[in-house]
């Protein structure tokens, strides 16, 4: 998972490191940035001089050596060591950075964030040579933290309403139907009961595809015919939890492009019977940007509560984990990480991060 990614960033950081650390004269930094201690320095010895002539001139014979104050330690340590970030080293090293994050997914809006973040944290840092890269990649991790919104707690949440209705959406072939069918099987295993509701009455074969999960999981179904009233179905899936005491109520919907407005109304009337508890966008990883656009418009349209990212097993990219909760501001729920009923893994804003191995 976020294999590019993270491998884009060690090479970032493997030849930035060399190229900051080494080829930058760190000697002449060093020089540029303590001129004015230098020029001090030089303005009290000569100070000093000055003091010792006069005293020599008043009374030779009492001459006492003027106390010298030792440099310390860490100041001397400084100077030959220590040098300022300063605009100039970070535009050379952010350049490379800038390409590595765009190349893995990032969004632009999330990009010109990371700098912003990054030039706060880092301009003007006084640091050793041999900590630049150490002190980078602090601060890159805590600029994609703060990206990332701490998704809350589902199970908390279902437990709290009965029946706790979902609906779920995004574009064709996102994962939405499949994600449900983990959902319910999570819910589940924290002893939730679960009714789905095939809402997709649009795409051949979709009600019996819900069926099959239903039949594995043990769980039912509420359907009409292919063509009917997506709203009608799950309406009769929310009455249906209710007189069977059921917790939670997951509306599968057809898959629709954000561009098409006929079905975005139609995911409106939904949301107005059903009065979704939480509105589910299903996001694929993989698709990056495009994703990101969908999400922002769906978000824009209908309103969205969270995102659960499916396919994230096969996004080496990692971009579009750490862009969606930036651009939609809403927290993502759950990765999907493969196709089985356990492949639904809880989102972990500080286990993405350790994922990206800075
Ligand atoms: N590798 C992987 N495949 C997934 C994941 N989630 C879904 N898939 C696969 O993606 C394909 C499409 O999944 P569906 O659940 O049918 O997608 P959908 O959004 O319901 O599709 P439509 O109803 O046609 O819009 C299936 O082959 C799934 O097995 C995931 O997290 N990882
Ligand atoms: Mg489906």
């Amino acid at each position: 998972m976020f294999k590019f990614l993270k491998d884009k960033l060690k090479g970032f950081f493997k030849k930035s490191s060399e190229e900051i650390v080494e080829k930058i004269d760190i000697k002449e930094k060093i020089e540029e940035e303590f001129k004015e201690d230098k020029e001090a320095e030089k303005e009290k010895a000569e100070e000093k001089r000055d003091k010792k002539e006069k005293l020599k001139d008043k009374s030779p014979e009492i001459e006492k050596p003027l106390e010298e104050k030792p440099e310390g330690f860490f100041a001397k340590l400084r100077k030959r060591y220590a040098f300022r970030i300063n605009e100039e080293l970070f535009n050379k090293f952010w350049a490379e950075l800038e390409t590595v994050l765009l190349e893995s997914n990032a969004a632009l809006d999330v990009v010109k964030k990371i700098k912003q973040n990054l030039q706060a944290g880092l301009i003007g840092r006084e640091t050793e040579k041999e900590k630049v890269e150490g002190l980078i990649k602090e601060e890159l991790k805590k600029a994609i933290g703060e990206l990332m919104i701490e998704p809350f707690n589902v199970i908390k949440r279902v437990s709290e309403k009965k029946p706790f209705v979902m609906v779920f959406f995004g574009i064709n072939g996102s994962g939405k139907t499949t994600t449900i069918a983990k959902l319910v099987y999570y819910l589940q295993q924290h002893k939730l009961s679960c009714v789905l509701a095939a809402a997709d009455t649009f795409r051949a074969a979709s009600i019996e595809q819900l069926e099959k999960h239903a039949s594995n999981l043990k769980v039912g179904v509420i359907k009409h015919n292919y063509g009917a009233d997506a709203a009608a179905v799950a309406f009769d899936a929310v009455s249906y939890a209710k007189s069977h005491n059921i917790d939670a109520v997951l509306i599968d919907t057809a898959g629709r492009m954000h561009t098409h407005a006929n079905l975005m109304r139609e995911m409106e009337k939904i949301c107005r019977v059903a009065k979704p508890d939480l509105k589910i966008f299903i996001g694929e990883a993989t698709v990056g940007n495009d994703m990101l656009e969908q999400a922002r418009s769906f978000s824009d349209s209908i309103g969205i509560d969270a995102i659960i990212l499916s396919k994230a097993d096969v996004d080496e990219k990692g971009g579009t984990a750490i862009s969606s909760s930036y651009i939609t501001k809403k927290p993502i729920l759950f990765l999907g990480t493969g196709q089985g009923y356990g492949d639904l893994k809880p989102f972990d804003k500080e286990r993405v991060i350790e994922n990206l191995g800075l």
